[in-house]
């Protein structure tokens, strides 16, 4: 057998981990609710399942105080943390001093200062979390450890095609797809023959996309004329010389021939050069693209994007239990009830988008902001904010700020702002800390994307923090 650590430098680390997972009565199962957590509680799950290692599994949107008390109560005498429980790290190590559980940490976000023996993590070794290796990631590498330290059949690398799933679903690929021990990874898994690694369109929705809804809703894309624009998407494709319809319908990326593809592509590369399009956006249009070579093509399962993205609607409705099902291999009822669920968010989605581009929002001089109230879910504004950018009358050129209805007493805030901005030097980070903390709030997050809660009523005064410590962060990086 090959190495069975794909990442060498994480080889003490998730040695110690496997050990300890053998030598338990029995393991609680912790994980992160999104696209990345689910994979790493399925890829955790396969691997203890082919170890015979008896385990439960929990799933949670936040592992805080009041959760790792209700996990301590449990009777289990080891607890894997996959995708969460770095960030915990100082809370956890108080239930472990009070024997409560010995914790095994899989995991990828920034530790807590405390320390725990059985801890895999990429930035305790110099690897990037944020890019080089995911919760499912972490979670792989501790699968072919225990796949190493157990007589069985499997060596545990079909599991590679999960890890990518987290990866990509924890925005870790770029145009030119994952990078760093990421790609370790992906090598198991072509090696494994369960990835496959192309150069390739990049548009969303290879797989199950109609053509004209490929090319329309390929709003990053912003190709004037086709993109958000369904009538002009038909025109530039019935203009081709090729048969893109069969038996009346539309085909989808898919099931085009090579010599479609590259017709189909120079002819939109020109397009977009024409319509003046600048170089790099031209080029982000064929980049590296995953597929999954044992699931069903033409099925959302088989593109590593479009999978990811499944996983995020039934984690955004709180059901992991059916994302997790499907990770695990249900094509039937677990597959149906999410395909479901993505179409309730997209319907959500866009339902919320045209709630702002028909309310507008208010501009002050650094930013600007709407109030969904109870019309868009706390749990997508952020997402419905960033589509909103660019719409008609909403600026590129300023962030956006978004208030929901958390609960009667609480309102979310989320915030989106460009990577122009982030160059002018803008930290949304900073700004949802720190105007969440003035109005007796808290917040936190990436520069690009934060988010706040706040008590009730206080948003107008939360637009006044935010507005100046906007303002102050732009004019010091220019000055
Ligand atoms: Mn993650």
């Amino acid at each position: 057998m090959a190495s069975v650590h794909p990442v060498t430098a994480l080889a003490d680390s998730a040695t110690a981990c496997a050990e300890r997972l053998r030598a338990a009565d029995s393991v609680l199962l912790a994980s992160h609710i999104d696209a990345d957590g689910l994979t790493s509680a399925a890829i955790a799950a396969t691997a203890l399942e082919r170890a015979s290692i008896p385990f439960e599994t929990v799933f949670s949107k936040q592992l805080d105080a009041a959760e790792l008390e209700s996990i301590a109560a449990s009777d289990h005498d080891t607890v894997l943390f996959t995708d969460f429980g770095s960030g915990q790290l100082d809370l956890i190590a108080g239930h472990e001093a009070a024997g409560d559980f010995t914790p095994v940490i899989a995991d990828h976000h920034q530790p807590a200062d405390a320390s725990t023996e059985y801890h895999l993590n990429p930035l305790l070794v110099g690897i990037d979390g944020a890019s080089e290796l995911s919760g499912a990631g972490a979670s792989y590498v501790l699968a072919r450890a225990l796949a190493s330290s157990t007589q069985q059949d499997s060596d545990n690398r079909d599991l590679a095609a999960l890890a990518i799933v987290g990866a990509v679903g924890d925005m870790q690929a770029g145009v030119d797809g994952l990078s760093g021990a990421n790609t370790q990874i992906v090598s198991e898994g072509v090696e494994a023959g369960v990835i496959e690694e192309s150069t390739d369109l990049t548009l969303y929705g290879k797989q199950t996309r109609p053509l004209p809804k490929l090319l329309e809703y390929a709003s990053d894309a912003r190709i004037p004329g086709i993109s958000n624009d369904a009538a002009g998407a038909i025109e530039f494709l019935s203009d081709l010389d090729l048969d893109l319809k069969s038996d009346g319908e539309w085909r989808c990326w898919v099931d085009l021939a090579d010599d479609e593809r590259q017709v189909l592509v120079s002819a939109l590369v020109q397009r977009a050069v024409k319509s003046g399009v600048p170089a790099s956006r031209v080029d982000d249009l064929v980049g590296t693209s995953y597929q999954l070579t044992r699931e069903e093509p033409g099925t959302e399962l088989r593109d590593v994007s479009e999978f990811s993205t499944l996983l995020n609607a039934t984690a955004r409705y709180e059901r992991a239990d059916v994302g997790l099902a499907v990770c695990l291999g249900d094509r039937e009822a677990a597959l149906d009830r999410a395909r479901q669920l993505l179409r309730n968010h997209r319907r959500n989605l866009s339902e919320g988008l045209e709630w702002v581009k028909t309310e507008g929002v208010t501009v002050e001089d650094n930013l600007q902001w709407f109030d969904a109230g109870n019309r868009i879910r706390e749990t997508i504004v952020g997402i419905v904010a960033g589509m909103a950018v660019g719409a008609p009358g909403v600026r590129r050129d300023l962030p956006i700020i978004a208030f929901a209805e958390k609960s009667d007493s609480e309102i979310k805030v989320s915030a989106r702002g460009s990577h122009q901005l982030i160059r002018e030097g803008l930290d949304l980070s900073a700004v949802m800390r720190e105007a969440s903390r003035a109005v007796d709030g808290d917040g936190g997050g990436h520069d690009v994307a934060a988010g706040a809660t706040i008590p009730a009523g206080r948003q107008a005064a939360f637009v006044d923090h935010a507005n100046e410590l906007v303002g102050e962060q732009l004019d010091e990086k220019s000055n």
